[in-house]
């Protein structure tokens, strides 16, 4: 069976989790509290030298890092990431967005909030604040044409951009700002097979 090395909270994990869930995939889960220094011990660092969540494990050993990488190589000759060559650039496109461009303002300063560590970066906050709405405008204008990101189906391009957006004001970004964007929040939970975030997380962790 696959093990997924997984923190609940973080969206690059809830990736992985969610195509999991709407592929049908059974996986077994291994709790790794990063904010407990789970993810940099000897023994985690042989498997992932980056030191990150999640991680998919093969039961072979093999192993793959790097949410997108993850839920591209599940995807594959699936639904959810096209066949044809133009529409998967497509996607990558949006993967790379994501990654850049939106990850390092929406996803970091809700972990700030998250873990208590506004403090430590007041000087930062204005600027990741900023860049965070700026990739909430690229997406918005994107969804006033379009129900989703790659072509006209849900997609993992919708997945990887779901992961943060959807829980984007715990880092202090009002989404009614965005209409279509919360009209397409509301598109990708309504996906057959769609999981919350929290589905699964016992009371208490
Ligand atoms: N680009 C990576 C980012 C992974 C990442 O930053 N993971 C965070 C949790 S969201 C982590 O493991 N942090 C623990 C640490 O850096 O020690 C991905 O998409 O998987």
């Amino acid at each position: 069976m696959l093990r997924l090395y997984d923190f609940w909270e973080s969206g690059n994990c809830y990736k992985v989790r969610l195509v999991l869930a709407q592929l049908g995939i059974d996986y077994e889960r291994v709790a790794v509290d990063i904010l407990k220094g789970e993810s940099r011990t000897a023994d985690y660092l042989e498997k992932n030298p980056n030191g990150r969540v999640p991680l998919l494990e093969w039961p072979n050993g093999r192993t793959l890092a790097e949410s997108n990488a993850i839920i591209w190589h599940l995807a594959t000759d699936t639904p959810l990431l096209p066949n044809d060559d133009w529409h998967r650039a497509k996607a990558l496109e949006w993967l790379g967005f994501e990654q850049y461009s939106h990850e390092p303002y929406i996803a970091v300063l809700r972990f700030w909030h998250f873990a208590g560590q506004l403090d430590d970066h007041r000087d930062e906050i204005d600027a990741k604040t900023e860049r965070g709405h700026a990739a909430l405008a690229v997406m918005e204008n994107h969804l006033a044409e379009n129900a989703y990101f790659v072509g006209d189906r849900y997609s993992i391009a919708d997945i990887a951009l779901y992961a943060y957006t959807h829980v984007a004001e715990e880092g202090g970004f009002d989404l009614s700002r965005y209409p279509a964007i919360s009209a397409w929040l509301e598109r990708v939970a309504a996906q057959p097979d769609h999981v919350r975030i929290d589905a699964g997380r016992p009371e208490g962790h």
